[in-house]
């Protein structure tokens, strides 16, 4: 028979929130009568607001007409990178430097095939659990030994450092996932630790993916939303970010990246030309309807209904941030992101996960499961429907 890869079987066990999906379900079946609440994964609840949703189906109508009929739209429409560069960026990337696709997720996923196997990665620890997977199946990850990867190089971001890494310990020539907002801590980091990042990436001859995908939650005007505000990361950085979290687009999938022009190789190829090959040769574009929807969501009226939404998960997470505080519990994050950090010294984090499942009957996700320095931690997550979040806190 034919072999198995063997970075599948190098993965450490299953995915982080199917196996979360999983205790539950396994849960429900002893306790039927269980009214379970999940502030588990990280997947919105409130439905496509109108301007935007109709977008989406203006979007689906057209495609039903001879004129507005549209097949494969390989790099994304024009006018929508357009648009991205010129809401998010001011305007200082050319439609050439900014990739349509169908989330955040996808593009981490393909991304690390400009790299391959041979180059160092480092990830905050904890991270969203991609990043390091991704390494594994790409084969960077060496062997699990324990605690983690011996190949993955785990910056601790925790209480003692303000969840902002060291990053004198960063490898020459690495790849570095680096998310703010940031998930799971819900740490944004400033504009000053930013500018710590870019400078040593610039130094180290390292590259940053830097995952924005919780931009739209930052409140206060002080922090940054894009490594792009930072000066010198053209040379350094690639960005990623998606419409999940703000337009409520978890299922519809719509996300870009950005690739400056002045990003290269040590060899001095330009990595924007490898990733429109890769993007051309194992990605078919995202849905035109998505697309339609993503153009709606950019323009003024869209923009005031990601503002709406994102304001009422960020109302969510202060009534998780509240219970936890009356309780004593020590948490970060949830002012300028939708996850809340929760403190528990000393414990096993999964059996915190599974305490809280069966005297609140309440899904969470572990903090172990987002890397070692992840354990005694429990994150909360704020996308729910109200009744339900407040309803988990009275419990
Ligand atoms: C569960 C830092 C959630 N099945 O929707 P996308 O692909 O544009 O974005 C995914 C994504 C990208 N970057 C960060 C993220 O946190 C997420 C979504 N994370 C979570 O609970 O941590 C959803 C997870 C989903 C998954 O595996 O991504």
């Amino acid at each position: 028979m034919i072999q198995r890869n063997p970075c599948i079987a190098n993965l450490k066990a299953g995915y982080l929130f199917p196996e979360v999906a999983k205790r539950r379900r396994e849960y429900a079946a002893a306790h039927p009568e269980a009214k379970i609440i999940s502030l588990g994964v990280g997947n919105t609840t409130e439905p496509v607001l109108p301007h935007i949703n109709k977008g989406l189906t203006e979007g689906a109508a057209r495609l039903g007409t001879l004129e507005g009929y549209s097949g494969y739209q390989d790099e994304g429409l024009l006018v929508l990178r357009e648009k991205i560069s010129a809401v998010f960026y001011n305007g200082k990337f050319t439609a050439n430097e900014i990739f349509i696709s169908d989330g955040a997720k996808c593009d981490i996923g393909r991304l690390q095939l400009l790299f391959g196997r041979s180059t160092q990665v480092a990830v905050q620890d904890p991270s969203y659990p991609v990043y390091v997977d991704g390494s594994v199946l790409i084969g960077a990850a060496g062997r699990f030994g324990g605690a983690g990867y011996d190949g993955i190089v785990y910056l601790p971001c925790t209480k003692a450092n303000g969840f902002f890494p060291d990053l004198s310990r960063l490898p020459s020539k690495s790849l570095l996932y680096f998310c703010s907002p940031n998930n799971p801590t819900g740490a944004v980091a400033n504009r000053e630790q930013l500018g710590v990042l870019v400078k040593t990436c610039l130094e180290k001859g390292a590259l940053v993916v830097f995952d924005a995908a919780y931009s739209e939650y930052v409140r206060d005007p002080k922090l940054p939303k894009s490594i792009y505000e930072i000066e010198g990361s053209r040379q350094c950085a690639i960005e990623v970010n998606s419409f999940s979290k703000s337009a409520g687009f978890t299922g519809v999938r719509l996300g870009w990246s950005v690739v400056p022009s002045e990003l290269k190789y040590e060899g001095g190829e330009s990595v924007n030309a490898d990733w429109s090959r890769v993007c051309s040769t194992i990605f078919n574009g995202a849905s035109n309807i998505a697309q339609a929807g993503g153009l709606a969501a950019l323009d003024d009226e869209g923009l005031k209904e990601i503002k709406g939404l994102t304001d009422f998960y960020l109302g969510n997470a202060r009534l998780i941030r509240d219970a936890l505080q009356s309780l004593g519990i020590e948490s970060v994050g949830g002012d300028n992101s939708p996850y809340i950090w929760a403190y528990f010294p000393n414990r096993d984090s999964w059996e915190v996960f599974s305490q809280i499942l069966e005297k609140c009957q309440v899904v969470t996700t572990p903090g172990a499961g987002f890397g070692p320095a992840g354990n005694g931690y429990i994150r909360f997550s704020a996308f729910g429907h109200r009744a339900d979040v407040q309803e988990a806190c009275r419990r």
